[in-house]
């Protein structure tokens, strides 16, 4: 890396003094990060590759296999971009056209004529070459004539397509001309992900987040390949999403957030918007509505939902688990039934998150009342239920998914849980929470469950993290992002940027390619990407940054 940028910056040599010494500055720090790993591990581990065209270089997450080698292609003003004739496939190709003409300034026309040279997005359903592909894998094969780029799916396309983005210079994401040449390097790279579930959660209920943030979020996270974003839809401080047969959700619920605000709710067509823009990045949107606690918002919006009949004040601080719906109440089983039907009618993905986290003024007994009730419900409206781990001390419903956050993946519940067949999403407090401050200076944050520096958030393994359990009941991983302290896109990007990718990576990749010293020559890669779009992300010493 170093002697590439001196390369590029000859007549640069205080340029040059000043970078090396900052990179000889992050190189101690990351030395010392890294003496705390012990040493056998580091002996086995696969060698970082020298040639920085390598995709192992470049792309994250990494490929599960590259076969580095032959000419690079270079697209030219007269590049096509080969696409089959379905419409999704099509809108693969327009999305990278997207991508790559303003950069490049080249027409890059979308065509659905044969040719065996460009761009050229193939679909193959049967047959030996595609058949270790599953639904969401891709080929890609880079020479002089073509880059091609092979899956059963259009998703497999999609993902193809954000390998190619990263194989490009980081220029190509400009929005305006940029000098190339935009070469790719030669080789082929087969990929298939190691987990189904690879999500991110934005909480748009502590702060809301427009739709035009949540779709840059998804953008962003389309890059590496996560393809759930859960949404935090209701909590205490906000309900945020229309539902007709009880309006003052979210006109009165939704009025305020975290600090007094004028906070926000999505309509019906905001909510299909999103859904609609995540599909077109093959993300599948997961709505939670958090419950029997976090709803404060919808007892101060109906006094009926009280047990005392009579409707708290909203509420706009940060502490947690002072409201419960009324567990005998039948009404509430009214208002649950409404709410469930309304937004499973309005999501086309297979998860409907009900919460059930921190119900710390619901009894025991009371909360796994109300979760018999509950999951019925969801199941009657065609939905999965997931619910925060804390569901697995009730009776988790046959096919429940749990989803983790606890910081040391013992708990006696969870673990049986899992070994009796409900499936875990891993979002570890002190590894997976973007909230969390990376170090004790970071200038937004939490820190109940420690700094996590990027290392941190990195360097564990999903496969073999609930002690006991076994790595079958993984169905992914999920990095969340509650919103206390962050409230604007910048907030946003800071916290996930670098973390974000890294949980994207162990949700991606196989576990055998699990190395820090790898991944940060990866990550550092990225910067230049982050910079050329618009992300200003959290410059971590630990990472030798491009
Ligand atoms: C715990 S994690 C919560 C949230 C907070 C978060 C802050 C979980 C299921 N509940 O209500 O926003 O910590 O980090």
């Amino acid at each position: 890396m170093r002697r590439r940028s001196a390369r590029k910056h000859p007549s640069r040599p205080l340029l040059r003094r000043s970078r090396l010494i900052r990179l000889l500055g992050a190189l101690l720090l990351a030395a010392a990060a890294t003496g705390a790993g012990g040493g056998t591990a580091e002996a086995a581990a696969p060698a970082v590759p020298a040639d920085d065209t390598d995709p192992r270089a470049r792309v994250v997450p990494v490929p599960a296999t590259v076969t580095p080698g032959g000419t690079p292609y270079t697209l030219t003003r007269r590049t096509a971009i080969r696409v089959p004739g379905t419409a999704q496939a099509r809108g693969v190709g327009d999305y990278l056209a997207g991508v790559l003409r303003p950069s490049t300034g080249y027409p890059l026309p979308v065509t659905a004529a044969a040719g065996e040279d460009g761009i050229r997005l193939r679909l193959a359903t049967t047959g030996r070459e595609v058949e270790d592909l599953g639904a969401e894998g891709y080929r890609l094969e880079a020479d002089a004539d073509a880059v091609t780029i092979t899956a059963r799916q259009p998703a497999g396309l999609f993902h193809g397509v954000q390998t190619l983005r990263q194989l490009l210079p980081a220029a190509v994401e400009r929005r305006t001309a940029q000098s190339g040449p935009w070469r790719v390097p030669g080789g082929t790279i087969t990929d298939v992900p190691r987990f189904a579930y690879r999500g991110a959660m934005l909480d748009v209920s502590r702060h809301f987040f427009t739709v035009p943030q949540v779709k840059r979020y998804i953008d962003q996270l389309a890059l590496y390949k996560i393809n759930k974003l859960h949404l935090h839809l209701s909590d205490d401080q906000g309900w945020r999403i229309a539902i007709d047969s009880w309006p003052r959700l979210a006109t009165y619920g939704g009025s305020t957030q975290v600090g007094g605000g004028r906070g926000g709710f999505y309509s019906k067509d905001d909510y299909r918007e999103i859904v609609r823009y995540a599909q077109s990045r093959y993300l599948t949107v997961v709505p939670e509505i958090d419950m029997p606690g976090h709803t404060n918002a919808a007892l101060a919006s109906y006094a009926r939902l009280n047990c005392d009949g009579v409707a708290p004040p909203l509420y706009t601080g940060t502490n947690v688990g002072f409201s419960s719906l009324c567990v005998p109440k039948d009404v509430t089983y009214d208002f649950v039934d409404d709410v469930v039907r309304e937004l499973a009618a309005l999501t086309p993905g297979p998860y409907l998150h009900i919460g059930g986290d921190e119900a710390h003024s619901t009894s025991p007994q009371d909360y796994a009342a109300f979760m018999d009730r509950v999951q019925p419900v969801v199941a009657k409206y065609g939905k999965t239920v997931i619910g925060w781990h804390q569901l697995t001390g009730a009776r988790p419903a046959e096919g429940a998914v749990a989803q983790y956050w606890g910081l040391k993946g013992d708990e006696r519940e969870v673990v049986a849980a899992a070994k009796a067949g409900t499936k875990m999403i891993l979002s570890p407090g002190n590894r997976a929470y973007l909230d969390m401050k990376y170090t004790k200076d970071t200038p937004l944050g939490l820190d109940w469950a420690g700094y996590v520096e990027v290392r941190q958030s990195y360097d564990w393994n999903p496969g073999a993290y609930l002690k006991g359990a076994p790595a079958s009941a993984v169905l992914g991983v999920e990095a969340p992002l509650w919103s206390e302290t962050v409230s604007t896109s910048d907030h946003i990007e800071y916290l996930a940027f670098p973390r974000v990718a890294g949980i994207a990576e162990l949700g991606w990749s196989p576990a055998a390619t699990h190395d820090w010293d790898a991944y940060r020559v990866r990550l550092a890669a990225q910067g230049p990407r982050w910079d050329a779009l618009g992300i200003d992300f959290y410059r971590s010493p630990q990472v030798l940054w491009e």
